[in-house]
């Protein structure tokens, strides 16, 4: 039953003027706003970032703005239904692209907000992260989750630009957003635990009575993540691949979730409406999706959304690869996560 709801503009004016002055409002003219009918009214909109376009401004940001000033020199790519300044991609997930120079090191940090970065392009960059030195390939994840130290450098001779992709808009939705800085941290001097400890699927450090890491592992390369896709892809249609933690089996991290998808050219894929909101990172390949109806055309190393409940196709035009950035964790842990048929 749908009964149409009073307005304000129903009640009088002397009411209205008393209401302000206690500081009070009624519920019933807003409530449709706040609880639309069937499903989200998301202010998300499908957005498309061609790095074609975005790169030029971000090597002309390398020139402009020294890295010192800057501590983290990023471009924000802000969500079409919100604005450019707006520091969100989707609701909940802040996307940017950052840049660093050969030689250059941005400064340690640690806040509360998690960090991912996928390597869009350049050899050399890493990652530090609680001592760890986390080389950052193309296609790579490297996680810098909420409460760990993270600071980056370059040692390569051409820029190094990745994908960052942060839970900030929950944090500072919650008015809990903030940072402390440091010096850079000292290096231990062993490769990352994805070439050591975690170096084969299905393998973990004996278990002993010393407790296993929070996040025992933060560097995904892609040289795994590809060639496992194309083994799953050998045998079947598309192949998707969740991000995980490879002590817990759950997500990498409590809030946003990460899928790599490879379709073969000439595939389509029709998802199902999903509770949560997409980023698509093109690592490889080239195709187009219909976001609730809106083409975009995207090619390598492109990033583009997709908001909550959307209907999207894709068609990928050559073999690619993309990574999905999602909340579902996040949604997961609210206890609303849907999925719905189409
Ligand atoms: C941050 O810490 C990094 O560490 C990048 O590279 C982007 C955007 C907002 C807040 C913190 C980084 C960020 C950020």
């Amino acid at each position: 039953m749908s009964t149409q709801l009073g307005t304000l503009e129903e009640l009088p004016a002397d009411y209205r003027r008393a209401m302000d002055e206690a500081g009070v409002a009624p519920l019933w003219p807003m409530m449709r706003n706040v609880l639309p009918h069937g499903a989200p009214n998301p202010v998300t909109k499908p957005s498309h970032w061609a790095y074609e376009a975005v790169r030029p401004l971000l090597i002309r940001a390398g020139e402009l703005t020294p890295v010192e000033k800057a501590e983290r020199r990023v471009l924000v790519l802000s969500d079409q239904g919100r604005g450019v300044g707006a520091m969100q991609a989707t609701a909940s997930i802040y996307l940017g692209l950052q840049l660093l120079l050969p030689g250059e090191t941005a400064p340690a940090h640690v806040h509360t907000p998690s960090a991912v970065r996928i390597v869009v392009e350049g050899q050399g960059g890493y990652t530090v992260v609680d001592g760890e030195k986390l080389p950052m390939e193309e296609g790579d994840l490297v996680l810098t989750p909420g409460g760990e130290w993270h600071d980056h450098g370059h040692e390569g001779t051409e820029p190094v630009v990745w994908l960052d992709a942060l839970d900030l808009p929950v944090f500072v939705y919650l008015e809990g957003s903030y940072a402390t800085e440091g010096p850079l941290q000292p290096q231990r001097n062993r490769p990352d635990a994805s070439e050591v400890e975690y170096r084969a699927a299905g393998l973990a450090p004996s278990r002993s009575a010393m407790r296993a890491r929070r996040y025992p592992m933060m560097r995904y390369p892609w040289a795994k993540t590809e060639a496992a896709l194309r083994a799953m892809a050998a045998h079947g249609e598309s192949a998707e691949l969740d991000f995980i933690n490879p002590e817990t089996g759950e997500d990498v991290l409590p809030t946003m979730g990460f899928t790599a998808m490879m379709m073969h050219a000439g595939e389509v894929a029709k998802p199902p409406l999903r509770s949560a909101s997409s980023a698509f990172h093109v690592v490889q390949g080239r195709g187009h999706s219909r976001i609730n109806g809106e083409k975009i055309e995207w090619g390598p190393k492109d990033t583009f959304t997709a908001p909550v409940f959307a209907q999207i196709d894709h068609y990928a035009e050559e073999e690619s690869f993309l990574i999905r950035i999602h909340d579902r964790p996040l949604q997961d842990k609210l206890g609303y996560y849907e999925e719905r048929v189409r």
